[in-house]
């Protein structure tokens, strides 16, 4: 019975201290250039840190990230940064916020934050050796 609560503490433990080791730090750097992103699509996960670096390939250019309300920008030779934790999930667009041409609408990317799926797969091993050693405990009491 003792060895059971402490085996089940240790698990409980386990899965709330591994919440903040599963969320990632990350840097993307963007090129911006007449008129789009490079990468136009970036995949993160939910709860990363991300520092987005805008790197200017011509003329000064804006990144406006819908969803989140963040902007930065990048002049020629003057990388913008900008950093935010991903708190959200969805597919969010994110665009050009500085005038930079007559195709300056087009300019586009997306930015899609997936559920954290490392974290909830993680989650779903300890639910079942939790389940498993919790079966196992009351077979044993049964033949008992
Ligand atoms: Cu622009």
């Amino acid at each position: 019975m003792k060895n059971k609560i402490i085996r089940l503490a240790f698990l409980f433990i386990l899965f709330f201290t591994s919440i903040p080791v599963f969320a990632g730090q990350q840097l993307i750097e963007i090129k911006a250039g007449k008129f789009s992103y490079n990468p136009s699509t970036i995949k993160i996960n939910k709860g990363d840190e991300i520092t987005i670096r805008l790197l200017s390939e011509d003329v000064t250019h804006g990144f406006y990230l819908d969803g989140y309300g963040i902007e930065t920008r990048a002049h020629p030779g003057q990388d913008g940064v900008i950093s935010f934790t991903a708190d959200k999930t969805g597919k969010f667009s994110f665009r050009c916020s500085v005038t930079c041409g007559e195709f300056h609408p087009y300019m586009v990317g997306f930015l899609v934050v997936r559920p954290n799926s490392t974290f909830f797969g993680f989650a779903a091993v300890v639910l079942v050796l939790a389940m498993g050693s919790l079966t196992v405990t009351l077979i044993k009491k049964r033949k008992s």
